[in-house]
C-alpha cells in the first residue's frame, strides 16, 4: 500500500507526496530527455545536421514552423542543468547522444570536439552522484545517411553499429547503461509510413524495411557494445508501448486488436526475445505485399542477450475492426484498426489517461518475455499556466504521476521485474512536430530567458523519491 504525507510547508499545492514501499528497494528514479529536445547548438563544435534539423524546414511539418536549433541551450547550460537534476534527488540521468555530433555525417572518426561535450555532461554527472543512463538513437538520423536511403536501407544498420562502437569507446569507461534505440515503432512508422516525424515519407513498405533495419541496428550494436566492454554494462532497448483490448468480443474487433498488437508490441519484442517475427503479422505483411527484408543470421543477431527492456508508456488502446459505418475494410481494401476512445480525461496531446493499462502491459511483458524492465519514460503533457515569478501549479500532471507511478508498484507488487522509472521529462522541451506548443517537463522552460523553474510537479516527484527512500531505511 502506498502512503501520503503533506509538509506543513507545501500547502495548496495539489496531490500530497506519497510514498511507494513497493518501489523503495533496488529501484533507480530518474529524469529523461533526449538530445535534439534539448541541446540547441545545432552548428557547434563539427555538428552537422540530421533528419530533424532538415524536416523542420519543411512548410507546415512542425507547428508554428519551430525547431531545435537553441531549444533548452543545455548544450551551455548543462552545468546548471546536472545541479538541477542532483536538486530533484533523483539518482539516474537518460539523455541521449547526437549521433551528427559524435560522428558528423554518419561515417568515419570520431569528432572530438562533439564527444568533449558529453564527456563534460558525464563527468559532471558523475561528480554530483548521478548516474548517466545513455540512449545511442533518438531520432537524430544524420541526413546523409537518410540522403542514402535512411532507415528502409540495411547499410544504416551498419552504420549505427559504428556508430555505437565510437559512442562506446570515447564514454563506455564511465557509463554503464546503454540503450541502443528509442522507440523504433516512431522512428519506422512516424517516420516513413505517415510522414509525421522526419524524415517525412510515407510508405509502408518502406516503413517496415526501417523496423527490420532499426532492430538489425540494435542487434548490431549491442553485439559491438558487449565485445568491447571490459567492466559493467547494462544493455537494452526503449520501447513505446500501451495496453491494447479489442473494442468488443466481436470477432472483427478481436482482428483488429491482434494486428494493433502485432505491430505495436510484438514485431520489437518476437525478435528481440524469442528470434522470430510474428507468424500472424508476416502474414498480414504478405497480404499487403510486403516481405520483411530478413538475412541469414538476422535473427540470431538482433536476439543478442538484453539486460533490460525501457518501457515509454503515455497511453492504452480499444480497437475496433469496423469503421462508423460498420465497414470491415478501408478505401484500399485494407482491414479497418480503429482506435476506439474509453471515453477518459486527455492530456494536452489529446492522450487518454489509463494508469491501470502500465500495469496490464507491464505485468503481460513480464509474462510473455520474463524480461527485467525499466520505464524509461512516463508521463505527461497539459497546458501549463506560469505565475509571475515562474512556478506552475500543476496538479493535474503531479495526479498523473501518482497514478502512473501507482500502476509501475502495483506491476512490481504482482510479480513483473521492473528496475526503475524515468519522468519524461525534466524540461519542457521541443515536443518533434508540436514544436515548443506541449509542455511535458516537470520543471518548467522559460524559452525567452531559458530560465527553469522546479514545478509543483517536480516538487513532488522529489519528496515522494525522498519519502519512498526513507520508507526502506
Ligand atoms: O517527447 C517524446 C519523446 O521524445 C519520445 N517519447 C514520447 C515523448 C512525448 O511525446
Amino acid at each position: 500500500m502506498t502512503s501520503t504525507a503533506t509538509p506543513a510547508d507545501r500547502p495548496g499545492t495539489g496531490p500530497a507526496p506519497v510514498s511507494f514501499p513497493e518501489l523503495a528497494a533496488d529501484f533507480r528514479w530518474g529524469v529523461a530527455t533526449s538530445s535534439y529536445q534539448i541541446e540547441g547548438a545545432v552548428a557547434e563544435d563539427g555538428r552537422t545536421p540530421s533528419i530533424w534539423d532538415t524536416f523542420c524546414r519543411v512548410p507546415g511539418a512542425v507547428v508554428n514552423g519551430e525547431n531545435g536549433d537553441i531549444a533548452c541551450d543545455h548544450y551551455h547550460r548543462y552545468t546548471e542543468d546536472v545541479d538541477l537534476i542532483a536538486g530533484l534527488g533523483v539518482d539516474t540521468y537518460r539523455f541521449s547522444l547526437a549521433w551528427p555530433r559524435i560522428q558528423p555525417g554518419g561515417r568515419g572518426p570520431a569528432n572530438a570536439a562533439g564527444v568533449a561535450f558529453y564527456d563534460r555532461l558525464v563527468d559532471t554527472l558523475l561528480d554530483r552522484g548521478i548516474t548517466p543512463w545513455v540512449t545511442l538513437y533518438h531520432w537524430d538520423l544524420p541526413q546523409e545517411l537518410e540522403d542514402a536511403g535512411g532507415w528502409p536501407v540495411r547499410d544504416t544498420a551498419y552504420r549505427f553499429a559504428d556508430y555505437a562502437e565510437l559512442a562506446y569507446d570515447a564514454l563506455g569507461d564511465r557509463v554503464v547503461h546503454w540503450t541502443t534505440l528509442n522507440e523504433p515503432w516512431c522512428s519506422a512508422m512516424l517516420g516513413y509510413d505517415m510522414g509525421l516525424h522526419a524524415p517525412g515519407r510515407k510508405n509502408f513498405g518502406d516503413a517496415m524495411h526501417a523496423v527490420h533495419h532499426l532492430l538489425l541496428g540494435h542487434g548490431l550494436a549491442a553485439q559491438r557494445l558487449r565485445a568491447r566492454a571490459t567492466g559493467p554494462l547494462e544493455l537494452g532497448i526503449t520501447l513505446n508501448m500501451g495496453h491494447s483490448v479489442p473494442a468488443s468480443d466481436s470477432e472483427e474487433d478481436r482482428a483488429a486488436q491482434r494486428r494493433a498488437d502485432a505491430l505495436g508490441t510484438r514485431v520489437y519484442m518476437d525478435p528481440l526475445v524469442h528470434g522470430r517475427y510474428p507468424a500472424d503479422l508476416l502474414e498480414d505483411l504478405a497480404a499487403r505485399g510486403v516481405e520483411l527484408p530478413v538475412e541469414d543470421g538476422d535473427l540470431e543477431v538482433i536476439s543478442t542477450p538484453l539486460d533490460v527492456v525501457g518501457v515509454n508508456y503515455y497511453s492504452s488502446h480499444q480497437f475496433a475492426g469496423t469503421d462508423e459505418n460498420g465497414a470491415t475494410t478501408d478505401k484500399d481494401g485494407l482491414p479497418v484498426v480503429r482506435g476506439v476512445p474509453f471515453g477518459r480525461p486527455v492530456t494536452a496531446m489529446d492522450w487518454e489517461i489509463v494508469p491501470e493499462g502500465l500495469t496490464s502491459l507491464l505485468l503481460r511483458l513480464h509474462e510473455d518475455y520474463g524480461v527485467p524492465m525499466v520505464i524509461t519514460e512516463n508521463g505527461a503533457a497539459f497546458d501549463d499556466t506560469a505565475q509571475d515569478d515562474g512556478t506552475v501549479h500543476d496538479a493535474d500532471r503531479t495526479a498523473y504521476l501518482v497514478e502512473h507511478i501507482g500502476a509501475v508498484a502495483k506491476a512490481r507488487a504482482a510479480g513483473a521485474d521492473i528496475r526503475g522509472y524515468f519522468a519524461w521529462s525534466l524540461f519542457d522541451n521541443f515536443e518533434w512536430a508540436y514544436g515548443y506548443d506541449k509542455r511535458f517537463g516537470i520543471v518548467r522552460v522559460d524559452y525567452d530567458t531559458q530560465r527553469r523553474t522546479v514545478k509543483d510537479s517536480g516538487q513532488w516527484y522529489a519528496d515522494s523519491i525522498r519519502l519512498t527512500r526513507e520508507a526502506s531505511s
